[in-house]
C-alpha cells in the first residue's frame, strides 16, 4: 500500500548521504561503460603466483592515476548471484532473501534504475552486451522493465564451435565482436558488459591459455583454474582498453569495473588459504567473510590524475548513488538503500544478504562479533556493544524495507520528480531464441 511505501521512503530519505562536492560531477556528460567481472574477488588484485601477476592489466588500472578504487568493497548477493549483483547496481535495492529477484519478480515489478534515470535526466542511450542467451536470469524481461534500450545477447554474436564456454561467448570475443554494435550507439551511452569466462568451473580451451602463465599447484582444480580464467579475463580487458584508447572513447568515458561475487566458495577456501599465505586449519568464518571483498574501480581517463585507493567500507548497494553523483546527477529524489561511497555521511555498515555484516572495525557472523584487526572474537566495551546493536538493527531494517519494497512492488506508488514510467513494450530485443 501507499502507507508501506511511505515507511520505506521515510527510511531512505533519513539514510541519504549528500554528495561530496569534490567528487560531484567529475565525470559529468561522459559515457558510462560498466564492466561486470564474473566471479572476481579482490584478493586477485596484485596477487602473484609463481612470481607472476595474475591480472597485470587490472593491477595497472587499480594503481592508475585516473582510477578511484576501493579495497574494502564487498559483494552482497544472495541466491540470485549475478542477477542480485545486477539488481543492486542498477537499482540500489537488495536482492531477495531467497531466490533471484530478476527471476521471480523482474517480469512485473516497477523499477526506477540506472538506465531510466540516466536517460531521463541526461539523455543517455543504454545497452547491455552479454554472450549468453537473453532469457538467462530472465534478463530479456527485466532489462525492458529497467529501461535498457538495447540488449546484445548471444544471438548477436557467432558463438559456434570453440567460440563459447559454458556460459557463452568467450570474453575476448565479447569485447571484440560487440564493437560494431557499440559504435552505432548515440553518445552519451550507459553500457554494461557482463563477462562469463571466469565462471565456475573455470574451464578454458588450451588455445586461449597464456603459455607464459603458470598457475598454482594446489591440487584443487577450482582454485588452480580460477587464476587461469582470471588471467584470460584480464587480457580481454586490456584488449578492450586498447580499443577505447585508440579511438579516443576512453577520454570521453567513465569505466566502472566491479566483481559480482565470490568465485571460490567457502567450502573450497581451505585450498586457497596457503596461496594467500594462511594456514588451512586455522581458517574460519571470519576469514570467509573477509574474502567477500570484490573490486570496485571508477576509471576516468584524462581527468587530471587525482585518483587513488579508498578505504571506505561499502558494498554493491552503494554503487548507484556513487555513480550518479560522479555524473553530476543528484540521487536525492530516488528510493535507494545505498549511500555515496565518497560522501562524508556514507554508511559504512555493509549488510550481507543473510544479515551478517561488516563494519570498519568489526565483523558480525551469526551474532558472533570478530575484531577486524585480530580476526578473533572481539572483547567489546559497553559503548562498542551498544553501537553494534544499533548496526545490527540498521541491517535488519534495511533488508526488511528493501524486501517490502520489492515483494509488494511498492515503487508503483511512487513517482520521483520528473520520472516517466517505463513502458517495456517500447523495447524490442531478442528473447533468447536463436
Ligand atoms: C550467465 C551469467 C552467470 O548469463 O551471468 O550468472 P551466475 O551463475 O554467476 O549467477
Ligand atoms: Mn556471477
Amino acid at each position: 500500500t501507499k502507507t508501506e511505501l511511505d515507511t520505506v521512503k521515510k527510511f531512505t530519505d533519513s539514510h541519504y548521504a549528500a554528495p561530496n562536492p569534490k567528487m560531484f560531477g567529475i565525470a559529468k556528460g561522459r559515457n558510462v561503460i560498466v564492466i561486470h567481472l564474473e566471479s572476481f574477488q579482490q584478493f586477485i588484485i596484485d596477487k602473484k603466483v609463481n612470481g607472476q601477476e595474475v591480472t597485470p592489466f587490472l593491477n595497472s588500472l587499480y594503481h592508475g592515476k585516473d582510477t578511484y578504487a576501493f579495497d574494502n568493497f564487498f559483494h552482497q548477493v544472495g541466491q540470485g548471484k549475478t542477477s542480485d549483483a545486477e539488481n543492486m547496481l542498477e537499482t540500489s535495492t537488495y536482492g531477495l532473501p531467497q531466490g533471484s529477484l530478476f527471476a521471480t519478480l523482474g517480469s512485473d515489478n516497477t523499477f526506477q534504475g540506472a538506465p531510466a534515470i540516466l536517460n531521463q535526466r541526461a539523455g543517455y542511450t543504454s545497452a547491455v552486451f552479454h554472450g549468453n542467451v537473453a532469457s538467462f536470469w530472465n534478463r530479456n524481461n527485466v532489462y525492458k522493465n529497467l529501461g535498457f534500450q538495447y540488449f546484445f545477447d548471444a544471438s548477436y554474436y557467432d558463438t559456434s564451435g570453440d567460440k563459447a564456454t559454458g556460459y557463452g561467448l568467450k570474453d575476448k570475443l565479447l569485447f571484440h565482436d560487440s564493437i560494431k554494435y557499440l559504435q552505432t550507439l548515440q553518445q552519451p551511452f550507459y553500457v554494461k558488459y557482463i563477462t562469463v569466462t571466469n565462471h565456475f568451473p573455470y574451464e578454458l580451451d588450451d588455445e586461449d591459455k597464456d603459455p607464459n602463465f603458470q598457475t598454482t599447484n594446489t591440487g584443487n582444480s577450482t582454485v588452480d583454474n580460477y587464476f587461469v580464467t582470471a588471467h584470460y579475463l584480464d587480457q580481454s580487458l586490456q584488449q578492450f582498453f586498447d580499443y577505447l584508447n585508440k579511438t579516443g572513447l576512453a577520454n570521453k568515458s567513465i569505466i566502472m569495473i566491479y566483481g559480482d561475487h565470490y568465485g571460490i566458495s567457502n567450502s573450497e577456501n581451505e585450498h586457497l588459504a596457503p596461496v594467500l599465505g594462511k594456514s588451512a586449519d586455522k581458517w574460519n568464518d571470519f576469514d570467509n567473510a573477509q574474502l567477500q571483498r570484490v573490486p570496485l574501480m571508477f576509471v576516468i581517463p584524462g581527468s587530471g590524475g587525482h585518483g587513488g585507493i579508498y578505504h571506505q567500507y561499502g558494498g554493491e548497494i552503494d554503487v548507484l548513488p556513487t555513480l550518479l553523483h560522479l555524473l553530476g546527477i543528484s540521487s536525492k529524489r530516488y528510493i535507494q538503500f545505498g549511500t555515496d561511497l565518497f560522501s562524508p555521511q556514507h554508511d559504512q555498515v555493509v549488510a550481507f544478504r543473510n544479515h551478517d555484516f561488516v563494519t570498519p572495525n568489526f565483523t558480525s557472523i551469526n551474532g558472533t562479533i570478530y575484531n577486524n584487526k585480530t580476526g578473533k572474537v572481539a572483547k567489546l566495551t559497553k559503548a562498542q556493544r551498544k553501537q553494534l546493536k544499533k548496526d545490527a538493527k540498521l541491517v535488519e531494517k534495511e533488508l526488511r524495507l528493501s524486501d517490502s519494497l520489492n515483494q509488494k512492488n511498492l515503487l508503483r506508488f511512487y513517482t520521483p520528480k520528473g520520472f516517466k514510467r517505463i513502458n517495456p513494450k517500447l523495447f524490442n530485443y531478442s528473447n533468447g531464441l536463436k
